[in-house]
C-alpha cells in the first residue's frame, strides 16, 4: 500500500513555492501526493515580481476536498496559503468532516498582492478557525512574532517563548523557524512539544531568504508524518531536506532537492 499525503494550498505559477513545491517534496520523499488548490498566485515580472492573487471560489475548494477525501483514505494534511477569511472557513468546515492524525499548518500570513485589511481578517480567521486544529505549526520569524504578540524575536530563548505562546492557541507542536532573520551563522529552529523546547541547528546558506523553503520544510514534515515518523524525527528530516533544497536551488532561487540528497547532506 502506498503512503499518501494531502496538501491544501495555493498554486504559485513559477513552481518554486506553494502546492507545486509541496507535491514535488512529497514525491521526492516517496509519498503519493494529493493536492487541493485554494488560490492562484502569479508573480508579476512587469511589476517587480509582486504577487497577483486570485482566490478559488469556496464551493470549488469544498468540491476538491470532497473529491480528494472520498477517493483516498487521508489522515495527514498540510495547510499552506489560504488567503481569504472565506477560504479559511471553508477549509476549517471541510476538515471537521473527518478525523486527522496530523494537521500541519504553515501559517502563510502575508501575500504582497493583498490589501492589508483583508490580510488582517485572514490572520484572525486563521488564528481562531485553523490553529485549534493544528497538530504541528511552522511559523517563520515574522509569523511567530505576529501570532505570539511579542515585540521582537532576537534570541533562541525568544523563539522558545514565542513557541510556548503560540501553543496556547491550540497547536500541539510549534516549530519556530529562525531562518536568515535571526543573527548568527546558523539557521536555528526550535520545536516546542507542549513541555520542552528542542533546538535544531544547521549552518546558514548565505543570508538571502529563499521563497518556497518554508513550503518545502512543512511539506517534508507532512510526508514524514504520513510515513509514521515522530514529530521530532519528521522535523529533523525536513530540516535536512530543506537545507539540501536550498543548497541545490535553481536560477530563480527556488529550492530544489535533487535525487540522492541524503548522501550529499
Ligand atoms: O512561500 C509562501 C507561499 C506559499 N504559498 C503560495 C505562495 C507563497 C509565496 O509566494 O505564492 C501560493
Amino acid at each position: 500500500m502506498s503512503t499518501i499525503a494531502y496538501v491544501i494550498a495555493g498554486s504559485e505559477a513559477t513552481g518554486g513555492a506553494g502546492l507545486q513545491a509541496d507535491l514535488k517534496t512529497f514525491e521526492r520523499l516517496g509519498v503519493y501526493g494529493v493536492g487541493t488548490i485554494t488560490c492562484i498566485v502569479s508573480f508579476d515580472p512587469k511589476s517587480n515580481w509582486g504577487h497577483r492573487f486570485v482566490p478559488v471560489a469556496s464551493q470549488v475548494i469544498a468540491d476538491q476536498i470532497e473529491a480528494a477525501t472520498s477517493a483516498h483514505s487521508l489522515d495527514v494534511v498540510k495547510i499552506g496559503m489560504l488567503g481569504t477569511p472565506d477560504t479559511v472557513s471553508t477549509v476549517a468546515s471541510s476538515l471537521a468532516l473527518q478525523p486527522w492524525r496530523h494537521v500541519v499548518v504553515d501559517p502563510v500570513l502575508i501575500c504582497k498582492g493583498q490589501e492589508p485589511g483583508a490580510a488582517l481578517d485572514t490572520d484572525n480567521a486563521l488564528r481562531t478557525e485553523i490553529l485549534p486544529l493544528a497538530t504541528v505549526i511552522t511559523p517563520n520569524l515574522f509569523e511567530a512574532q505576529t501570532l505570539s504578540g511579542m515585540d521582537t524575536l532576537d534570541t533562541v530563548d525568544d523563539l522558545g517563548e514565542a513557541a510556548r505562546r503560540i501553543a496556547d492557541l491550540g497547536p500541539k507542536y510549534v516549530v519556530v523557524k529562525g531562518g536568515v532573520g535571526l543573527a548568527g551563522d546558523e539557521a536555528i529552529d526550535v520545536v516546542f512539544d507542549g513541555q520542552d523546547v528542542t533546538v535544531l541547528r544547521a549552518p546558514k546558506i548565505g543570508d538571502e531568504r529563499v521563497s518556497g523553503a518554508g513550503c518545502v520544510f512543512a511539506a517534508a514534515i507532512t510526508a514524514e508524518l504520513a510515513k509514521g515518523a515522530s514529530v521530532l524525527d519528521a522535523v529533523s528530516t525536513a530540516k535536512d531536506f530543506a537545507h539540501a533544497g536550498i543548497v541545490g536551488r535553481i536560477t530563480t532561487n527556488a529550492p530544489f532537492t535533487a535525487v540522492g540528497w541524503r548522501d550529499r547532506a
